[in-house]
């Protein structure tokens, strides 16, 4: 039983980091970092064939796709896996949801308000996307609905992948949307998200 994670944590291996910490695996991670050269190599194009990061083999298996790697790990684990089949359709709506409605203008926001340097933002890419964000986040508000948790009635990978892609949502600003502040300051509570957020942090 082997598996590694490759990927530095400051980049989207943070998700997939975040997600083994929470299932308890034991893993080995490789902090190929996304600007090369380790990510051209041909042994890591054989594991990402567009050398992004991250990527795991899982017992000889490569897998890419940050996300998709969380929803195969927790369906093998049977951990952090909604126990009904509504809830199980949640996971998918949500991390779909992440996937395609939220984290290209959420990048974008931060991308040209605060990453990139100030010559090379581009306002009217910002604003473009911050005109998004509000109807995503109204329907993430309403879905809570004072639940604590997204799918079924505990912390799931449906949580742990939406929550992942918004990591920059308080810089954001959620004051317009309480219940998903409180959702997301829970989420980030939890210790495999801050140990997770401490590499992160400390650009491993
Ligand atoms: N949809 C992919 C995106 C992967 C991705 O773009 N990763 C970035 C690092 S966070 C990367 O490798 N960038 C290098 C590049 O674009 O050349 C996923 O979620 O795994």
């Amino acid at each position: 039983m082997s598996l590694t994670i490759y990927g530095i944590a400051a980049s989207r291996a943070f998700r997939v980091l975040w997600a083994a910490r929470e299932l308890g695996l034991s893993y080995e991670h490789v902090g190929h970092h996304f600007k090369g050269p380790d990510v051209r190599q041909p042994g890591y194009l054989a594991v990402h064939p567009l050398g992004l990061v991250p990527a795991i083999v899982d017992d000889g298996f490569p897998l890419f796709e940050s996300l998709a790697i969380n929803l195969y790990l927790a369906r093998k684990a049977g951990r952090l896996w909604p126990a009904t089949l509504q809830g199980e359709g949640l996971v998918y709506q949500w991390t779909l949801f992440a996937a395609a409605e939220v984290e290209v203008p959420m990048g974008q926001w931060f991308y040209h308000t605060t990453f990139l340097p100030e010559a090379e933002r581009k306002p009217d890419i910002a604003a473009d996307a911050a005109g998004k964000l509000p109807r995503r986040l109204d329907a993430l508000e309403s879905a809570l609905g004072g639940r604590a948790w997204l799918a079924d009635d505990a912390f799931s990978i449906a949580d742990l992948n939406l929550a992942a892609v918004l990591f920059r949502a308080p810089l954001f600003g959620l004051d317009r949307w309480p219940g998903v502040k409180d959702w997301h300051a829970r989420c980030y509570a939890r210790p495999a998200a801050r140990a997770a957020v401490a590499d992160r942090e400390a650009r491993a």
